[in-house]
């Protein structure tokens, strides 16, 4: 895939990028201070503040890591996202960085974690970074510096998510229609990643016999993890979840009850987009400018069905809109067609009507309030440690250094 940087040469202005830093060796805190004076001294670039340097836990990974430090630059730069990439790396190779492990120790690590110029999605460069929406202790360094960053995949601001991360419930929306190939979660990686290959490349509405198939997968995602999935999304249907049919009002509030429930005993819950009493069907297919939803609808089923006073009577929650703390979305995600309306032209062409549908039903109801996170992987071995990690990642907001 051609690059926008390759196409126009400089068409990137100055402005400020946010730039997450870690190291998890033993020296960790004097690597992060050496490396930021390092960055401090790049051609192209300026370091306009540094976060406090937080220790944190390691997040995924193998067992028995070293802490890592970590922090936040905001960088002034003129360079294209690719080439501040190549630069990035450029100085973790100094610091010593070998990849060998997936989140392994490192000596250091530079994301880019937020561009001022725009989302990113290509060449495997994802802006925003796509598990920053979970990352707490990265949210807690940027709100130290600029709060009201706005971070694309969630369409909410850095302050915003970071409230959020705080004070919702351990309950993760997964999508599953956004992850290619369900049927081989649990199959060998070959021949799984070849049916996520096929499926990205033609992206197809899920079919009605594939429910079962989506609610195992949610099930499959979650085996060997202190995650509970929550089975009742399994008979609202994709059509239903996706809200362009009505749901029955009684199962949507024995889906709401039992939600309720699992959070109340402190289980960390997992489910499908929630039921919702909205018909989406006409505002999502007519395009007309009041089709735009209106925030103030339970586009995620956050506020509690009709008949609420009922459901609400003896829940801890009552009163309180119950509110997913993530939303985590599939590699079909992991590129620009998805995201339509925001999608650069030249990547609009192979666009059709019922995967523009599909995606804008989704990202109707996720992006109005929630913290979004991508799972860009196509080998769906990988998507249960994200989960869990990103998850686990919610809650560990670090200890700032002295
Ligand atoms: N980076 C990772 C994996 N895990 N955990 C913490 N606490 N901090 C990190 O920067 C980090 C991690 C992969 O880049
Ligand atoms: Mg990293
Ligand atoms: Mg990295």
């Amino acid at each position: 895939m051609a690059s926008r940087t390759e196409k126009s040469p400089s068409p990137f202005p100055s402005r400020l990028v946010a730039v997450g830093v870690g190291s998890n060796v033993e020296d960790a805190e004097e690597i992060l201070r050496a490396a930021l004076k390092c960055l401090a001294e790049q051609e192209f670039l300026e370091v306009e503040a540094v976060s406090r340097l937080r220790r944190t836990r390691p997040i995924g990974g193998p067992a028995r890591q070293l802490p890592y430090v970590n922090a936040v630059a905001l960088l002034r730069t003129a360079l294209s996202p690719q080439a501040l990439w190549d630069a990035l790396r450029a100085v973790e190779e100094r610091f010593g960085r070998t990849r060998h492990t997936r989140w392994g120790p490192r000596s250091l690590d530079l994301d880019i974690l937020l561009d001022e110029a725009g989302p990113v999605c290509e060449d495997g460069l994802y802006i925003p970074h796509p598990r920053l929406a979970a990352r707490r202790f990265f949210l807690e360094s940027l709100a130290e510096l600029r709060p009201q960053c706005w971070h694309f995949w969630s369409g909410l601001s850095v302050g915003r998510i970071l409230n959020i991360l705080r004070e919702a419930p351990r309950w993760i929306i997964v999508i599953p229609e956004t992850f290619p190939g369900t049927r081989s979660v649990n199959s060998p990686a070959g021949v799984a990643m070849g049916a996520s290959e096929r499926e990205a490349d033609s992206p197809s509405l899920p079919e009605r016999e594939n429910l079962d198939e989506q609610g195992n997968f949610l099930t499959r995602l979650t085996a060997d993890s202190p995650l509970t999935v929550l089975p009742t999304d399994l008979p609202f249907g994709l059509l239903q979840r996706l809200g362009v049919e009505t749901v029955d009002e009684d199962q949507a509030i024995s889906w709401w009850k039992e939600l309720e429930e699992q959070l109340r005993q402190g289980q960390s819950v997992v489910t499908g987009l929630p039921p919702t009493r909205l018909t989406w069907h006409r505002r999502v297919r007519s395009r007309s400018p009041q089709t735009s939803p209106n925030p103030s609808e339970d586009l995620l089923g956050v506020t509690p069905p009709k008949r609420s006073s009922r459901v609400n009577r003896d829940s801890p929650e009552r009163g309180v809109v119950l509110r997913p703390r993530l939303v985590i979305l599939g590699p079909l995600a992991a590129r620009w067609e998805f995201w339509d309306s925001d999608c650069p032209r030249e990547h609009t062409a192979s666009f059709d009507r019922e995967n523009g549908f599909l995606h804008q039903a989704i990202l109707a109801r996720v992006r109005q309030g929630s913290p979004v996170v991508l799972v860009e992987t196509s080998n769906p071995d990988e998507w249960p440690a994200h989960i869990h990690a990103a998850l686990e990642a919610t809650e560990e907001p670090g200890t700032p250094l002295p």
